[in-house]
């Protein structure tokens, strides 16, 4: 039998949740281990390695905030930060604060078991090694697992077929016939890159979606200067705005100005680039009002009838759905279509009907030839992540089983049942720019494991953390009634679970704000913790 390999606290994942929970768990002088499938640090970013991957938020604010030195000094040439840059990012993040040390890459965690007795979970992983662990930090992202539909016929696809989370460099597109299968976030950057170099790119839309410039550029050394010398008000900023991107956000309705203003301030927003800017940078409207959505709506259609000259096309790109999803950007997917060889298809016009050895037919009887299937449609998101590992609490109960009828934690950091079991960036997170938002769940982790311990060695309790299920019935009925203000919750996403067959239908982010979350945690804190218990005699 293997010998269990004991740890205070076992981190799992190395993406920016799991790195800095990694850091911080550390800090608590804690024997701490980290374990992630992946072959280095990254998460999201290192499997996420598909031709134009990139990030859409500013780079400035696309990182963490807490290591000054670093801020100032890691280099990022442009206002975006490609997948490489982001990559090397991480890993000099991880060597700075000697992290590596302490993770064992290749390890997929399989197993966890409560030992009640033993106050302990018992970890298996995909290495056939068992730790025992006081306290087990979940960090393992919102979008890991694939999501690949299932197609008639693919099994008799001679060419390659790859989803884009697991895109690796050996991956031969130039000069090929390319199917790109949806047009989210991925889809949209892979046509944008992949078209350049392709015999021929089609585009398989479902759900046309917006898509904002990114209004890509070099970023100076003395703009960087005055970037650095900002930094606190910058980060100030951020933790106490709404979305934290980086820009305002003005509290100003659609209709509070003309007409005229108006359209000079969404020329403005297009002008500055990203698609989050746009939804939550010019007006406080947009996302929850439906006629304030409606004027941005018809803005950005006269952009794609103006920047696609194929008239079918522009038809398939245009949206009718509300402007109310993750926000999307990028510079050059609109204009790809005024390529001869990019082609849109409309699935809900003509769905897929069937993939043969080389091609894809759709409803309407066209035979599409195609070498190379990219399925840049999406994740069994957020809880998925989860679903996938057989996690067993007190009395044997299945995580995935207590989720069935939707996820629920208290504040995202816990769940009933599940003693010692941590979750960062996990259901109930907030909807916002992901590094400050994961910050304040690695820091609200760290908080709670402190205080356990505390409570532990003043031997006043056995310093199991465990969340009431009133505290998470109360958090996510605060994450339904402000979803069911939005827009969001009348577009059908991963946020709610509607990309995925046979999912259960629910908001699954807190749409409340980082500023808000923040003040949630800040409050959880001065109330001794409220809605948590540490197993106090
Ligand atoms: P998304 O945003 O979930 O997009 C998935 C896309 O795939 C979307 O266009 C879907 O169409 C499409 N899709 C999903 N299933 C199908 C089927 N069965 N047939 C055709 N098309 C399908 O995933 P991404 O990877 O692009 O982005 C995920 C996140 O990563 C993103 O939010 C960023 O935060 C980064 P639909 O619109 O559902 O009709």
């Amino acid at each position: 039998m293997t010998a269990e390999k004991y740890y205070d606290a076992l981190v799992v994942g190395t993406g920016f949740a799991g790195l800095y929970a990694l850091y911080l768990v550390k800090q608590l002088g804690l024997e701490v281990h980290a374990i992630d499938y992946a072959s280095d640090v990254g998460g999201t970013w290192h499997w996420n390695r598909y031709p134009g991957a990139r990030s859409d938020v500013e780079s400035y604010v696309y990182r963490y905030s807490w290591d000054r030195e670093h801020l100032e000094s890691s280099p990022w040439p442009n206002n975006y930060l490609t997948q490489p840059e982001i990559q090397a990012y991480f890993q000099d993040v991880a060597r700075r604060h000697d992290l590596y040390r302490h993770i064992q890459f290749r390890t997929d965690l399989t197993d966890a078991t409560w030992d009640e007795e033993r106050k302990l979970w018992v970890v298996k992983v995909s290495t056939d090694e068992i730790f025992a662990v006081r306290y087990l930090v979940t960090a393992i992202g919102l979008l890991y697992k694939p999501h690949v539909p299932d197609i008639s016929g693919l099994d008799s696809f001679r060419g390659q077929a790859v989803h884009s989370s697991k895109w690796t460099p050996d991956i031969e597109y130039k000069d090929k016939n390319i199917a790109v299968i949806g047009s989210g976030a991925s889809g949209v950057q892979l046509v944008s890159s992949l078209a350049e170099h392709a015999k021929s790119l089609t585009n398989f839309i479902r759900h046309a979606q917006y898509v904002l410039p990114a209004a890509l550029r070099p970023v100076d050394a003395s703009e960087r200067k005055s970037i650095n010398a900002r930094y606190d008000e910058i980060w100030r900023e951020v933790f106490t705005s709404a979305f934290g991107f980086g820009f305002p956000e003005p509290a100003r309705p659609v209709f509070s100005v003309s007409a005229e203003d108006r359209e000079a301030i969404f020329q403005s927003l297009w002008d500055q680039g990203s698609g989050f800017r746009f939804l939550f940078g010019g007006f406080s409207d947009i996302a929850i009002d439906e006629a304030a959505n409606k004027e941005a709506i018809k803005f950005i259609h006269r952009k794609i009838q103006e920047i696609v000259r194929d008239r079918q096309k522009a038809e398939v790109l245009t949206s009718s759905d509300w402007f109310a999803r993750r926000p999307l950007t990028d510079d050059s997917y609109y204009e790809r279509f005024n390529q001869e060889n990019v082609f849109a298809v409309d699935l809900k016009k003509s769905p897929i009907k069937a993939v043969t050895s080389t091609a894809i037919e759709t409803a309407d009887g066209k035979s599409h030839p195609v070498d190379l299937i990219v399925f840049a449609t999406g994740f069994d998101a957020v809880d998925g992540s989860y679903s996938r590992v057989n996690i067993k609490g007190r009395n044997n109960q299945i995580l995935s089983e207590q989720w069935a009828t939707g996820p629920k934690t208290h504040t995202s950091a816990s769940t009933s049942n599940f003693p010692n079991l941590l979750f960062i960036n996990g259901p109930g997170a907030p909807f916002a720019n992901n590094p400050p938002a994961t910050e304040e769940g690695a820091r609200f982790a760290a908080d709670l494991i402190a205080r356990a311990e505390a409570i532990r060695k003043a031997g006043t309790g056995t310093g199991v953390i465990e969340s009431t299920p009133e505290s998470e019935n109360q958090w996510q009925g605060q994450i339904e009634a402000i979803a069911e203000a939005t827009l969001f919750s009348k577009t059908g996403s991963w946020f709610f679970g509607e990309n995925v067959p046979g999912k259960k239908v629910a908001p699954r982010l807190y749409f409340g704000g980082l500023s808000r979350y923040r003040a949630t945690l800040a409050n959880i804190r001065e109330e001794g913790y409220k809605g948590f218990s540490f197993g106090e005699f």
